[in-house]
């Protein structure tokens, strides 16, 4: 039986999937090796924004959720820490998920659950993760289990997805898959499907990779009708309309810790086969500089000063405040590479300085440039055409079908 979930990491999977469980009324106990997350977390407050994060915290608090910086003696663990990787060999780099289950083994019980829901490269629960299981194991004569069970919420709409998305969980033993299943029952009304591990692992960067691949195929077409000259949103809109046709949305980049990040796992294992994959992750990857690119040509075109330039958002999409891998600041770190003046930028979710030349008034911003470019499509700019329509507009999103306005 379960008596309580330890939920390891607690950033944006770990800390709603921990407050989830809590308020449907599983005992929780949240770690975090940041002592200052946890304080923030023990002191009533969340450590990022996200709709409806507040309310089911109120709602978790209330059913008795813990914060600690301790590993807990129980018999269920959720490990949610990140899985970088290594940037030159495009391989994961499981090492935060070696460390909390090594600390973890320190701890659990007999007969205990270990739930990876990091993502992973497929192989490496079986590479990396069971011999540390296994050599454990034998020398304290336990028996451990292990269960992949990996996150598919989306930022942004993070809360509503974990009650309504469909799940998929590994496990070696199927008895174990469904007491798991039971456990994410208990919150998600989506259909939970139990599998073996390496599936599991596959599906998770598969599904990530998919996105990538289509997205990358609308970064494409936009290159061709630009130098073509033409409209790519027609065309896809047009295209679109065949009953077997699908095409997604051009953009300035892809960022976030996903989309931009996972397929690379293949790239990085396969590297003959996944040729396609490869690809299409250099065209997204090289997306900023198109864009860098088609600013140069707008502002020499319009005669505008480098210092007149301002980037709208600095965050990887819109409405929310996650900054990882964004293709502003890819785009910053290029102009940096090339020892340029740094473009300013604006973002009403980031109230942190994190890049030079920041602003953190939108009216200031706008009163200091001629020329806006808008790579994030938050809701305030959607809404504020008006404030921009005498500028210079480089619309990434095409979310302004105003004559004057440029596209990518
Ligand atoms: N983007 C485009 N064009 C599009 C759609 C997106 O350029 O047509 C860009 C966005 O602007 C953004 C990036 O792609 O920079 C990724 O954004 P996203 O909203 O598509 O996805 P993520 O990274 O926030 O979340 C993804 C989701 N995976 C899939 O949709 C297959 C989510 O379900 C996963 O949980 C998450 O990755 C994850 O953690 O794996």
């Amino acid at each position: 039986m379960i008596v309580l979930v330890n939920v390891i990491g607690l950033g944006y999977i770990g800390l709603p999937t921990a407050l989830m469980l809590a308020s449907h009324g599983i005992e929780v106990v949240g770690t975090d090796y940041n002592d200052a997350l946890v304080k923030t977390l023990q002191s009533g407050k969340v450590t990022f924004e996200e709709k409806g994060l507040d309310e089911l915290f109120s709602n978790a608090l209330s059913k008795g959720i813990k914060f600690s910086t301790e590993y807990q003696k129980t018999n269920t663990y959720i490990v949610s820490v990140p899985t970088p990787y290594d940037k030159f060999s495009k391989k994961i780099d499981p090492v935060y998920v070696i460390n909390a289950v090594t600390t973890v083994l320190e701890y659990c019980e007999d007969d205990s659950i270990i739930v990876i829901e990091s993502t992973v490269s497929p192989g490496t629960i079986n590479k990396y993760i069971r011999p540390v299981i296994e050599s454990r194991c034998a020398s304290d004569k336990k028996t451990i289990h292990i269960v992949h069970a990996p996150e598919r919420i989306i930022p942004g709409n993070m809360i509503y997805e974990l009650y309504n998305n469909n799940r998929t969980i590994g496990a070696d033993d199927k008895k174990i898959g469904e007491k798991i299943k039971k456990l994410y029952s208990s919150f998600c009304k989506g259909e939970i499907v139990v599998t073996d591990i390496r599936t599991a692992e596959m599906t998770k960067v598969v599904e990530n990779t998919f996105r990538a691949v289509n997205i990358a195929f609308a970064n494409e077409l936009a290159k061709i009708c630009r130098y073509d000259d033409m409209d790519v949103y027609e065309i896809i809109k047009i295209c679109n309309m065949h009953p077997r046709v699908s095409i997604l949305q051009p953009g300035p980049g892809v960022g976030g810790h996903c989309i931009s990040v996972d397929p690379w796992f293949l790239v990085g294992d396969y590297p003959g086969l996944a040729k396609v994959i490869d690809e299409s992750m250099k065209t997204n990857d090289g997306m900023p500089d198109f864009v860098l690119n088609r600013i140069y040509e707008i502002a020499h075109e319009k005669n505008i000063e480098i210092d007149r330039i301002g980037l709208y958002g600095l965050t990887y999409k819109e409405n929310v405040d996650d900054c990882r891998e964004s293709p502003t600041l890819q785009m910053l770190e290029s102009q940096k590479r090339h020892l340029a003046y740094p473009l300013k930028v604006y973002d009403p979710y980031v109230t942190k300085d994190i890049t030079e030349n920041q602003f953190h008034d939108f009216d200031l911003f706008l009163k200091s440039i001629d020329f806006v470019v808008v790579m994030v499509k938050h809701d305030q700019i959607r809404n504020s055409y008006d404030l921009i329509k005498d500028k210079v507009v480089l619309d990434c999103h095409n979310i302004f079908d105003n004559e004057n306005v440029h596209h990518i």
